[in-house]
């Protein structure tokens, strides 16, 4: 029985999904949520410790209780964890652990009578950890830009540039504000490479996925850049384990596992890696030209690069695929549903409505267009809300929802151009893809088939994944990573839509005219501020 654990330590919660690779089934999951077992303990909201100003912080010794909650949960659901072979796991990108000196010595030691918690609540060399949403360092994003040589050239080098969230400027923050501590600090982790480091009882290192969302790393050498280290905090190397392949197991499991819940002693561990990352491989994306995209509350675009292609202008993040070949392109349209929603309630429709007068109001929409930031945008940046109009009356109902889907569609086209990708086929979840009248325009204007996909959770179940191809190749049966994801992402039968190629040459002009609109309103806005 090939039986692999995923695991994913999320903002808000920590989670578990067993696959089986030989009935290709997800055959266990279960969760814990921070806010209803430990909110009052370690006064987290959301999972989280809002501090103000901008901070948020979370708390690496409630990830400890979670685990074994969650472990000893699905052991008295009965879950053969025996017969699990390797674990893998996602966790939120960017948040950083600091550990001291005792740390490698305790989590080398672990015994399996007493909770982990007892045992690891010493380690922690800063009780608390930055995590994704902390906004708080600006003035350390730019110092680090400056001291590489600019902002381009921390692009470059690192694939991004700095972001308040990203782990550099957090531990630069860390260093300026709290010398001491960091001077007693031994490792940093990242929230992956710690979980992973509580199964494997020893510092496990971190992965190209999450490493490329630190600022901190050379993005085509998948290692440390050493540039960037000395922008960001003296003897930084020193506490950072060298970035390791996401492909290669990390060692077995602690005996801990074996004593406490009955893992195999032969159980392994395979590095963690981010949860965007995990879900580029849960998506199935591991081809070039493979692009997923989520129509949720905003609308997020993942694909598969050949290429460590970067957005000069900041429209997305990019990321190494844990499939250690590949690159990841993330973007994020946050008038997504939102907008779509606006539209709707506007004009009083239900979503069979919504899709009925799409499907009766033609490609091109006879010249109207609309630029859909009933909020500010992030991609494109658009720092005030506003929604634009042209040829286009407020008070036609089915006019405006061609033009808010058509426009989010090219939207979607025009800033993916950065990625170079020649997009072959496009993976749609989210709420909205139940709605075939709007995949319907995505399929015309990206002139690509456009497949229904159902996810559970892309995270957990490309970290299971990820476990079950590292460990193939750990025992010398390596497995091509399009034969590991393809039982598991599967489109939902008969969802397919085609393009129609009719409509090509009317949308490739359309995107012109789009690009021009929004230039024109992007300038006046910039003109106006
Ligand atoms: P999130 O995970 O971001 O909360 P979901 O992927 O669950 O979002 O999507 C929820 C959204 O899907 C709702 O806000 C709603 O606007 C949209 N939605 C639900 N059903 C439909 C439909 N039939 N057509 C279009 N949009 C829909
Ligand atoms: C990505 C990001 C979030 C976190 C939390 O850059 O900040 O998606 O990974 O999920």
């Amino acid at each position: 029985m090939g039986r692999y654990l995923g695991i994913d330590a999320s903002t808000q919660s920590l989670t578990a999904m067993v696959i089986d690779t030989d009935d290709e089934a997800i055959v266990a999951d279960a969760s814990v949520n921070f806010d209803a077992h430990f909110g009052s303990r370690y006064g987290v909201s959301n999972g989280v410790l809002d501090m103000g100003g901008g901070v948020v912080h979370s708390a690496p010794l409630m990830w400890v209780e979670a685990l074994d909650l969650l472990l000893s949960r699905l052991r008295d659901e009965g879950v053969e964890l025996g017969a699990i072979r390797a674990v893998a796991g996602s966790g939120q990108q960017h948040g950083t652990v600091y550990l001291g000196d005792s740390a490698p010595a305790a989590l080398a030691s672990l015994s399996g009578d007493q909770p982990l918690v007892g045992q690891l609540e010493r380690i922690l060399a800063r009780p608390t950890a930055p995590v994704w949403m902390d906004t708080s360092t600006s003035e350390q994003c730019r110092q680090i830009e400056a001291a590489v040589g600019g902002r381009q050239r921390l692009l470059e080098l690192t694939g991004n540039t700095a972001f308040e969230r990203f782990s550099g400027p957090q531990i630069r923050k860390f260093y300026q504000t709290e010398p001491e501590a960091y001077a007693r600090t031994r490792h940093i982790c990242l929230v992956s490479s710690f979980m992973a480091s509580l199964f494997a009882g020893k510092v496990v290192s971190v992965d190209p996925g999450d490493g490329s969302g630190t600022n901190l790393m050379d993005i085509r050498q998948r290692a440390w850049s050493p540039a960037a280290l000395a922008a960001t905090a003296p003897d930084l190397q020193a506490r950072l384990a060298p970035i390791i392949p996401a492909t290669q197991a990390a060692g077995p499991v602690s005996p801990y596992y074996v004593q406490r819940y009955g893992f195999a002693a032969d159980c392994l561990v395979v590095p963690f890696s981010g949860d965007n990352p995990c879900s580029l491989i849960g998506l199935g994306l591991v081809r070039p030209g493979q692009v997923a995209l989520s129509l949720g509350t905003s609308d997020t675009l993942f694909a598969c690069m050949d290429a460590p292609r970067y957005s000069a202008a900041g429209e997305g993040a990019l990321f190494a695929s844990p499939d250690d070949v590949h690159y990841m392109a993330l973007i994020c349209f946050l008038n997504g549903s939102l907008a779509r929603e606006a539209v709707r309630q506007r004009f009083g429709m239900s979503w069979a409505e919504f899709g009925a007068a799409l499907a009766a109001t033609p490609p091109g929409n006879g010249g109207a267009l609309m630029l859909p930031y009933f909020a500010p945008e992030i991609v494109p940046h658009v720092a005030r809300a506003g929604v634009a109009r042209r040829n286009l009356a407020e008070d036609d109902g089915p006019a405006n929802v061609r033009a808010v889907v058509e426009a989010q569609a090219l939207s979607s086209r025009l800033h993916s151009r950065w990625m170079g990708v020649e997009v072959a086929s496009l993976s749609v979840t989210g709420g909205a893809s139940a709605n075939a009248p709007i995949l319907q325009v995505y399929a015309d204007v990206h002139g690509c088939p456009v497949h229904r996909f159902a996810t559970t959770d892309a995270a957990a179940l490309g970290a299971a994944l990820r476990a079950w191809h590292a460990e193939r190749a750990a025992r010398g049966q390596p497995l091509a990573w399009a034969a590991a994801v393809e039982p598991f992402t599967r489109p939902v039968a008969d969802s397919t839509i085609q393009p129609r190629s009719q409509h090509a040459a009317l949308y490739s002009r359309l995107l012109q005219e789009y690009a021009e609109f929004e230039r024109r309103h992007l300038d006046s806005q910039a003109r106006e501020t």
